[in-house]
C-alpha cells in the first residue's frame, strides 16, 4: 500500500474536518496547496488547486501507485478518481463519466490529459497493435484540438474556446476500443476579433510562426501575425507559456498519427491563409459602388480556396436576392454589409473546419466491427472538459452561453450528489438531517424555459420581421424579466448627466453576479451567412473543402428561411448532454484557481472562498459526512460476502437478507459504522468494507483448491 500522507500536510479528505465550517475547509485547502498537496478528497469528489507549475506527481511510479487500488489507499490524486470511474466500469460493467468543472484557468483541460494518459498507461497490457493505435490517436487528438480550439484569454493562456466531451469505449477486457469527441459551440467570434490582450485561435500563430518557407509561399502568407488584421486586434501576438513554432510541428505530427492525409493537411493551412487573408481585404466606397481596395488579396483567395477569381469577388461584393416575383438578381453591398459578409465568412470558414476536423477523428476512433454477443458489452468512460464560468470586462453572447452550461452542469452535479442522496437516504427510511443547498434550477429556468425564458425572447426578436435590434430585444427581456430575482434591468433611459444608455442586463448566477452588453446578441444568435458564400464554397474543386459545404449546393430560392437559433442548437446541445451524463456514474473533479496572476505561490483568500462556496463544496462534504460512502441491496451484499460467515456460508437459515447481512456485519465487528434501509445495507466507511473485501480475495483461492478437490473425488 502506497504510503498515506501525515498531518503535517492538513487532512486528505474534506470529510474529516474536525467541523464543517468555511474557516475549517479553507485553513485545510490553503495548508495543503502551500505543502504542494494540490488534491483532496471530498468522500470521491476530487478537489484540485491549480498549481500554476510543474509537478513531480504523474510519472510511472505514481500510475503504478494508484493502478487498481481503492479510492482511500492512497493520497488523493487524479488518478484515483480516474481509476475509480475505470474500476466501476470494469467490475460492474457500468458507464461512468469524469465530469471535471471550475473556472477559466482553474486547470481543468490539464486534468482531463492526465486522466486519460491514466487511463492509456493502464489498458492494454499486452500492448495489441490495434489498441496501442486507438489509445495514440485518442491522446494526440488533444494536440489538435486544442491548436484548433484553444486561445490566449486574459483568464488563461491555453483557454479552451469550445466544449469538449469525449466518451472512450472498452471491450470487455477494459482496453480501449476507440471513443467519440462531441465538441460544443466554439467561440468563432474570435477568429474576426479579440479583446485587448487576448489572441486568434492557436492555430493561426503556429501556422504563421512555424510554417516552412515552401508552405507559406504556397499560401501567400507573410511569418508576422502583426501583419494580419485577425491576429493582431489583441497586440498579444505572443505567449509566455506557448511556443507556437514548436506547437506547429507537434500538431503536424499529429495530424498525421491520426490519419488526415496529405491532401487533407494541406487544406487545412489553404483555408486558414485564406481566413487571414479575408481579414486583410478591405472595401472603399465611392457613394454609390462598393469596391475592393486591393485585388491581391481575392487572386490569394481564388488560388487557396480552388475557385474562380471573378466569382470571389462578385460573392464579397454581391449577394443574389430572390425578389417577391421569383425573380433573381445580384444586390451591390454596402460597405457594412460587404465587411459584415466577409467577417461571417471567415467565421464559418473556421467554425466547419473545425467541426470537420472533429469529425475526422471520430472517424478514426469510431468503434468498428464491434458485436456484442461475441465481444460482451461494450462499455464507456466520458470525459468532460468544458469551457469554465467566465466574468469578463465586457461579457456578449459567448459568455451567456458558456456560463448558462456551467449552471447546467452544477445543477445536475446538484441533483446526482446532493439531492439523489439525500432522496435515497429518506426513501430508505435512514434517520437523516436535511442540509440545505443552494438550488440553481430557478437560474437555469431564467434561461432556458419555453416562452418565458431569456433564449425563447431572444429567438422570438430573431424570428420577428422588420427591424428588431438588441435594444429593442433587452427592452422586451427587462419587461418579462424584471420581477425575476436572479434578472436585474438596467433602464434603457439616460441614467446621468453622461447620457450613457446601459445596452446591457444582468443575471446572478450561481457563481456571482455577471453583467452581459446585449450589443451583437441577436446577430449572433441568428448568425446570419449570405448563401452566395456557402454556393461559392460548395463549387470549390478541392474535394475537402467542397465536403465541408453541403448546404451550398442549395439556390438561393432552395433554402430554409429559419433555421434553428445558435442559441437553441446550443442549448439543445447542452441538454442532450446533461441526459448523455446523468445515465452515467459520474466522478467529479472540482477545480480551483488559486490567483488571477498564473502564481504558483499566491494563494488568494477570497477568490478561493468565493469559488469554494459556489460549487457548494461545503455542502458536499455536510452531505458525505452525514452519509455513507456505500450502499448495497441486501441480497448483492449477501452473494458478494457470504462465504466470511460462517453463519451464511453456503446458505443461511435466517429468516430474510436482511438477518444474514446482519449476522456477517456483527461478525466483522463494524455494527456501529452501518445504518439498515428498508431494501439496502449503508456502510459509512470504506474500510469495512474494504476489510470484508481482503478477507474474500484471501478466501477465494482456499475455495477454488476445496471444490476442484471435490470435483475430483477427493474429498
Ligand atoms: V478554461 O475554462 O479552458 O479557460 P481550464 O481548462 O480550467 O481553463 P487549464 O487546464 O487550461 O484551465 O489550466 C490553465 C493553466 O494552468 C495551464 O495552461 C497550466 O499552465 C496551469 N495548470 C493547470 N493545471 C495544472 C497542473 N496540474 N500542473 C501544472 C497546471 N500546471
Ligand atoms: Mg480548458
Amino acid at each position: 500500500m502506497a504510503e498515506l500522507e501525515g498531518l503535517e500536510f492538513g487532512k486528505s479528505d474534506f470529510v474529516l474536518l474536525d467541523e464543517v465550517t468555511m474557516e475549517q475547509f479553507m485553513e485545510n485547502l490553503k495548508l495543503r496547496f502551500e505543502k504542494g498537496r494540490i488534491y483532496t478528497f471530498i468522500g470521491e469528489v476530487v478537489v484540485s488547486v491549480n498549481p500554476y507549475k510543474q509537478m513531480d506527481i504523474y510519472g510511472k511510479d505514481a500510475i503504478d501507485a494508484y493502478r487498481g487500488r481503492e479510492l482511500y489507499e492512497n493520497p488523493p490524486h487524479l488518478y484515483a478518481v480516474a481509476d475509480a470511474a475505470y474500476k466501476a466500469m470494469k467490475r460492474r460493467a457500468k458507464d461512468t463519466c469524469i465530469v471535471i468543472s471550475g473556472e477559466s484557468g482553474a486547470g481543468k483541460t490539464e486534468a482531463s490529459k492526465y486522466i486519460m494518459q491514466y487511463i492509456a498507461a493502464i489498458t492494454n497490457p499486452s500492448q495489441r497493435a490495434e489498441v496501442e493505435s486507438v489509445k495514440n490517436v485518442l491522446l494526440k487528438s488533444n494536440c489538435v484540438l486544442e491548436a484548433f480550439g484553444n486561445a490566449k484569454t486574459n483568464r488563461n493562456d491555453n483557454s479552451s474556446r469550445f466544449g469538449k466531451y469525449m466518451d472512450i469505449n472498452f471491450n470487455f477486457n477494459g482496453d480501449p476500443t476507440g471513443g467519440h469527441i462531441n465538441n460544443y459551440l466554439l467561440e468563432k467570434s474570435r477568429v474576426i476579433q479579440q479583446q485587448e490582450g487576448e489572441r486568434n485561435f492557436h492555430s493561426f500563430y503556429q501556422l504563421l510562426r512555424g510554417g516552412s518557407d515552401e508552405l507559406m509561399g504556397s499560401l501567400h502568407l507573410q511569418n508576422d501575425p502583426t501583419h494580419y488584421v485577425y491576429t493582431r486586434q489583441g497586440a498579444a501576438v505572443s505567449t509566455a507559456s506557448t511556443d507556437d513554432r514548436a506547437c506547429h510541428k507537434a500538431v503536424m505530427a499529429a495530424l498525421k498519427v491520426i490519419g488526415f492525409t496529405q491532401e487533407e493537411i494541406g487544406s487545412i493551412y489553404k483555408i486558414l491563409g485564406t481566413i487571414l487573408h479575408l481579414g486583410n481585404l478591405e472595401f472603399t466606397t465611392d457613394g454609390e459602388n462598393v469596391q475592393l481596395a486591393s485585388e491581391d488579396c481575392i487572386r490569394h483567395i481564388a488560388d487557396l480556396t480552388a475557385t474562380e477569381y471573378e466569382n470571389v469577388k462578385k460573392t464579397l461584393l454581391f449577394r443574389t436576392v430572390a425578389t417577391g416575383g421569383g425573380e433573381v438578381i445580384d444586390k451591390g453591398h454596402s460597405e457594412n454589409e460587404a465587411t459584415y459578409g466577409r467577417d461571417a465568412f471567415a467565421k464559418a470558414l473556421y467554425e466547419r473546419l473545425f467541426a470537420w476536423i472533429v469529425s475526422r477523428i471520430n472517424n478514426v476512433i469510431e468503434v468498428k466491427n464491434y458485436n456484442p454477443a461475441l465481444h460482451g458489452k461494450n462499455t464507456v468512460i466520458g470525459v468532460l472538459d468544458i469551457y469554465g464560468f467566465e466574468i469578463f470586462d465586457n461579457n456578449s453572447f459567448e459568455q451567456f452561453c458558456i456560463n448558462y452550461c456551467n449552471e447546467k452542469l452544477q445543477q445536475l452535479f446538484i441533483e446526482l450528489i446532493l439531492r439523489q442522496e439525500q432522496e435515497e437516504y429518506e426513501r430508505e427510511g435512514i434517520t437523516w438531517q436535511h442540509i440545505d443547498y443552494f438550488n440553481n434550477q430557478i437560474i437555469v429556468d431564467l434561461v432556458e424555459q419555453p416562452h418565458k425564458g431569456i433564449i425563447s425572447i431572444l429567438d422570438e426578436a430573431c424570428l420577428t420581421v422588420g427591424k428588431v435590434t438588441d435594444t429593442v430585444c433587452l427592452e422586451s427581456m427587462n419587461n418579462k424579466l424584471g420581477q425575476h430575482p436572479h434578472y436585474t434591468s438596467r433602464k434603457l433611459c439616460p441614467t446621468d448627466k453622461t447620457m450613457e444608455f446601459h445596452r446591457d442586463f444582468r443575471i446572478r448566477h450561481y457563481a456571482g453576479d455577471v453583467t452581459y452588453s446585449v450589443e451583437g446578441f441577436l446577430d449572433k444568435n441568428k448568425d446570419p451567412l449570405f448563401q452566395d458564400f456557402k454556393r461559392l464554397m460548395y463549387n470549390s474543386a478541392d474535394p475537402v473543402l467542397k465536403e465541408m459545404w453541403p448546404d451550398g449546393k442549395l439556390s438561393i430560392t432552395e433554402v430554409t428561411k429559419r433555421p434553428l437559433t445558435a442559441a437553441t442548437l446550443f442549448k439543445n446541445s447542452i441538454i442532450a448532454l446533461v441526459d448523455r451524463l446523468a445515465c452515467k456514474e459520474p466522478y467529479y473533479v472540482r477545480c480551483i484557481k488559486p490567483n488571477e496572476v498564473k502564481s504558483p505561490m499566491l494563494f488568494d483568500d477570497a477568490r478561493c472562498q468565493h469559488q469554494v462556496a459556489y460549487l457548494g463544496l461545503l455542502e458536499n462534504v455536510r452531505v458525505r459526512r452525514a452519509g455513507f460512502a456505500y450502499r448495497q441491496p441486501y441480497a448483492r451484499f449477501l452473494q458478494r460476502y457470504k462465504m466470511t460467515c460462517e453463519y451464511t456460508w453456503p446458505n443461511h437459515l435466517m429468516a430474510s437478507d436482511r438477518e444474514a447481512v446482519e449476522a456477517i456485519v456483527v461478525q466483522h465487528g463494524f455494527e456501529g459504522d452501518v445504518a439498515y434501509g428498508h431494501t439496502k445495507l449503508f456502510v459509512r466507511t470504506p474500510r469495512s468494507l474494504f476489510t470484508l473485501e481482503q478477507e474474500r480475495a484471501a478466501l477465494i483461492p482456499i475455495l477454488v483448491l476445496f471444490l476442484q478437490k471435490v470435483w475430483r473425488g477427493a474429498l
